[in-house]
């Protein structure tokens, strides 16, 4: 069997209508991204940084997944365990399409994170009020979320998959964040083959074996078709 690993950006969730970080429009207030995800940026303007991620938690509640998101399900209802996505994203798109084996490596929005207690709660409303956490009272929660110089979830997990895979595919993600950027030199090193899935060249596309270039909501699709055919 395929063992397949695949990395997930904002560009998988893009057509259902969540916004990517990079493009054009991509700023949240006229803040960069860099600016509102660092653990700085939430210890000097924790409003600022509360109000972008409840914007986001409760902006999820008006999308849906798409062709891409369901595509990758499908894959997963044919080849299980030999399938693990790895998803950058925040969103629960890919679980609302369907997947089971989705590694959140930059967190959930729908979680939250008590700094007092180091419990985490899944959450659903706004935090900028700051609630009491559920578990200790305490009003120390924060999104539960991988912000720059912190350390990606579940990493051990991912080295480990992409060590033993056949395929790795990249999809919709423009390769300026590390360590997602580097899964692809990881996986070539140890001879996985390397597929990109982007609407346009990633920083890092002449890496992969293999580059095709459009909307997710086809490219993966038409992928997938391929590969069960
Ligand atoms: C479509 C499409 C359509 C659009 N169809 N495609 C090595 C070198 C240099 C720096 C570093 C390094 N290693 C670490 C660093 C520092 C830092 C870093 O990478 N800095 C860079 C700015 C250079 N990294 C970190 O600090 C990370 N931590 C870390 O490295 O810890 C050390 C450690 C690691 C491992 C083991 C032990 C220790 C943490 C990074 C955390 C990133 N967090 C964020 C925000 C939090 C979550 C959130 O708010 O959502 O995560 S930043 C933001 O960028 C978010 C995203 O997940 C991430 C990636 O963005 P993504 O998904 O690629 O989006 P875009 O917008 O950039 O691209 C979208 C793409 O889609 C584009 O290409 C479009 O063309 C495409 N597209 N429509 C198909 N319809």
């Amino acid at each position: 069997m395929t063992r397949i690993v695949v990395l997930t950006g904002a560009g998988v969730s893009a057509e259902s209508g969540v916004p990517t970080f990079r493009a054009a429009d991509g700023l949240w207030e006229g803040h960069r991204v860099e600016d509102v995800a660092t653990p700085e940026a939430f210890e000097h303007r924790p409003t600022v940084v509360h109000r972008f991620y409840d914007a986001r938690r409760a902006a999820l509640a008006g999308v849906e997944p798409n062709p891409a998101h369901r595509a990758l399900a499908r894959l997963e209802e044919a080849i299980g365990d030999d399938l693990l996505v790895v998803t950058q994203n925040i969103d629960d798109l890919h679980e609302r399409g369907g997947s089971t084996r989705v590694v959140h490596m930059h967190g959930r929005l729908r979680a939250a994170w008590c700094r007092a207690c180091d419990g985490r709660t899944d959450w659903y409303d706004d935090l900028v009020d700051l609630p009491p956490c559920p578990r200790c009272g305490v009003t120390e929660l924060r999104p539960d979320v991988v912000w720059f110089g912190e350390v990606p979830y579940e990493m051990d997990r991912i080295v480990a998959a992409l060590d033993e895979a056949d395929v790795f595919v990249s999809i919709g993600t423009s390769g300026a964040v590390y360590p997602a950027a580097g899964f692809v030199q990881h996986a070539a090193a140890r001879g996985v083959r390397t597929l990109e899935l982007n609407l346009e060249p990633s920083a890092g596309t002449h890496l992969f074996d293999e580059a095709r270039h459009g909307p997710a909501s086809v490219l993966v699709p038409e992928w997938v078709e391929d590969l069960l055919r």
